[in-house]
Parts: C-alpha cells; structure tokens; sequence
C-alpha cells in the first residue's frame, strides 16, 4: 500500500486537483461530523482533514478520528493547531510549520513535541510550509498564532517563503487566509506561489463557491479545502468536488 502523500500526488495527476474537506472537532457534534465526511466521501472528497486552531475537548478530537474511520474510506488527515492534536487513528498528518510567520514555539516548538508522538503512533507525516496570508479581518489563525499575516498583494514575499519551504524539504505549502475568512487568497497570489516554488500548492480559507473554488484550481492550486461552507451545507459538496476536480 502507498503513502498517503502518494495518493494525494495521483489524486492531483488523474483529476487536475484534489478536493479536501476540513472538519472541525468542536464545531459540530459527533453524529453531524460523522454524517459530512459520509457525505463528503460520496461526493467525490479525497481525503478529509480534521483539526483546529483552538480545541476544546481531545477527547472528542480522538473520537472522530475512531469514528470517521469506521466510517469513510478516503483518508484521514491530521491538520493540527498545536501538538496536542495528535491523535491515534489519522492516516496521516500534515507536520505544519507556521513559516509566514515568527513565532519559534510554531516554527519547531510544538513539532518537537509532537515528533515522538506521532513516532510512537506510526503516523505518516508530511512536512507542509503554512502561510497565513491577510483575509482583511482578525481570523483565529492570525490571534492564536500571534503572527502576521502575509499583506494579500505581496506575491513576491509569498513566493520567497514558498521556495524556503522547499529548500528545507517541505513537500507541501499550504497558503492559508484561515476558516471563515471574509476572503480567500488572492489567484496572483496562488499562480505565483505555484510556479515559482514548483511545490504542490493547498489552497484554503473563505472558499464558499464554486467560481471560487474553480478559479484557485485555474491558478494553479493542486488542492483545495473547504471547511466552514460544508458545516453550514453539505448539499454544496457535490458541486464543490466537481469544480475542484478539473480532469472530471
Ligand atoms: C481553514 O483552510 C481551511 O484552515 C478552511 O477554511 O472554513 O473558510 O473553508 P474555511
């Protein structure tokens, strides 16, 4: 059996991008998550992330990796705010660094903490640069990290980052207004990114349409999340996989 990176990279060949949906642990309950990553893997999802900026319960963290898991085929990725996260029962775990930002407890800190952890837990992890990008308000990203956004038409500041990633060895970056943004990050911003770097982009935060989610993928996104859209309405989720999912 593969990777689970080396399914998301044969996701992006065969269908143009891959489709991630974001689940909150504490945002919904158990039943309500469990019912969106059903319908999020019928609809076409490739995996599904599950995470927070600030968590409430790690009890209920670990229980919807349990259940989700008895549930869906499609894998289970951790997206974590802090190494308190990590949870036995993720298919994987994307090992962020905040690298837009200079605070070092989330540059290496909490990875150092969650490092025997997720060696003890026999988690796949892959190095992921994560870049919190200006959305035009206070997102809970920006507060609990206690970093500064990058200013939304700054492409060159992006890319320079995008490329550090990959010259310590991140295999992805993810570019981040964070959930419920009132936008998402700009498509010059995310073309930019792309080519420069030539790492494979995530694109998250604010998207909420499928014009939206389209036009990420157009600029050369290899992933799109969306979380806040698929709490309110899992009815969206079928058109959203489809606007993603480029090579049909
Ligand atoms: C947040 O990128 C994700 O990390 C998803 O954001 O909830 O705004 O879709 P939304």
């Amino acid at each position: 059996m593969g990777t689970v990176f080396e399914y998301l990279s044969e996701v992006r060949a065969r269908r143009g991008a891959g489709y991630l949906v974001l689940l909150d642990p504490d945002r919904l309950p158990p039943e309500a998550l469990e019912q969106r990553a059903v319908a999020a893997a019928e609809a076409g999802a490739d995996a599904i992330l599950i995470g927070t900026s600030l968590m409430f319960s790690a009890s209920r963290n670990a229980q919807t990796f349990a259940r989700l898991r008895a549930r869906v085929q499609i894998p289970l990725i951790g997206f974590p705010g802090d190494a308190g996260q990590v949870a036995p029962g993720a298919d994987a775990l994307l090992f962020l660094s905040l690298i837009s930002g200079r605070n070092p407890e989330l540059l290496i800190g909490q990875q150092v903490r969650a490092a025997p952890l997720l060696k003890e837990a026999g988690i796949e992890v892959i190095a992921t640069g994560y870049m919190l990008v200006e959305s035009g308000s206070l997102t809970s990203v920006e507060f609990m990290s206690g970093t500064r956004p990058i200013p939304r038409h700054k492409c060159d500041i992006a890319m320079a980052h995008a490329l550090a990633a990959r010259y310590l060895g991140m295999r992805l970056v993810y570019l981040e207004t964070g959930s419920g943004a009132g936008a998402p990050v700009p498509d010059e911003m995310v073309r930019a990114v792309a080519e420069y770097a030539e790492l494979p982009v995530i694109v998250g935060g604010g998207i909420r349409d499928v014009q939206t989610a389209r036009a990420k993928v157009e600029a050369g996104a290899g992933y799109v999340v969306t979380g806040t859209v698929v709490e309110e309405d899992q009815g969206r989720l079928r058109e959203l996989s489809a606007a993603v999912h480029i090579k049909g």
